[in-house]
């Protein structure tokens, strides 16, 4: 039995939870906050991390690469070798380039914080390249490699709301706005695991929040 370890506000847990359920892949969840890791797991302290019989895994991209090997029933990459790279191509421009360089405005976004001026600037011009340069490639017809719902959806479907909100938030414009990103979000919205992971991930924010400010 698979154990996803983290916990469901995480974007990125929320990104391997939600291909565990589109697969049909039994798991189980245990709940771990960031400082209360087991750092022989996930040597840098971060969540997601994975149980598996054979030892454990850390880093949601790998994980995300280790169900579909181990798990090869329902998936969620395509057969063909040159579509499958494409489908990399967008979980890492999803993840580097998007969601990570949007990462740095969380603080102030969605923490109380404070994100420096000089910082806002550069990040969202970052972000303004970076987003151009996702839209030359993602399809959004109706998933974000095509027609075929796959991995690059997994971390489109919980990344994408991020960056859109943090920008909104930030910047006073939704730095996504010219793409079809609400179109795309209510298609995969529809879905019962999409649904399933965002009332997790609603339920666990809420914890999160009465934690700090215990
Ligand atoms: N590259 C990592 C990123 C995971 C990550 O940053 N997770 C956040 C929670 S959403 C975390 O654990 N943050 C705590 C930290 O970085 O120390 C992955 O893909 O798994």
């Amino acid at each position: 039995m698979l154990t996803l370890c983290g916990f469901s506000a995480s974007n990125y847990y929320n990104k391997v939870k939600l291909a565990l359920l589109e697969k049909g892949v039994p798991f189980e969840e245990e709940l771990d906050w960031v400082g209360e890791t087991d750092i022989a797991c996930s040597p840098l302290g971060k969540v997601p991390y994975l149980k598996t019989d054979q030892g454990a895994m850390s880093e949601s991209t790998v994980i995300l690469e280790y169900v579909e090997d181990a798990y090869p029933q329902k998936p969620l990459m395509p057969q063909d070798a040159f579509e499958a790279a494409k489908v990399r191509e967008l979980l890492r421009y999803i993840e580097l380039h998007l969601e990570l360089v949007a990462r740095n405005l969380y603080p102030e976004a969605f923490f109380g914080g404070k994100v420096s001026e000089t910082a806002k600037e550069k990040i969202g011009q970052q972000l303004e390249k970076n987003i151009a340069a996702f839209g030359q490639i993602a399809k959004f017809s109706p998933f974000v490699a095509g027609s075929q719902f796959t991995l690059a959806d997994c971390a489109a479907a919980v990344h994408l709301p991020l960056v859109a909100s943090a920008t909104k938030i930030i910047y006073g414009r939704d730095y996504m706005a010219g793409l079809p990103v609400r179109e795309y979000l209510k298609t995969v919205g529809e879905r019962a695991t999409v649904q399933k992971v965002n009332a997790d991930r609603k339920a666990n924010t809420e914890l999160m929040l009465a934690r700090v400010k215990k």
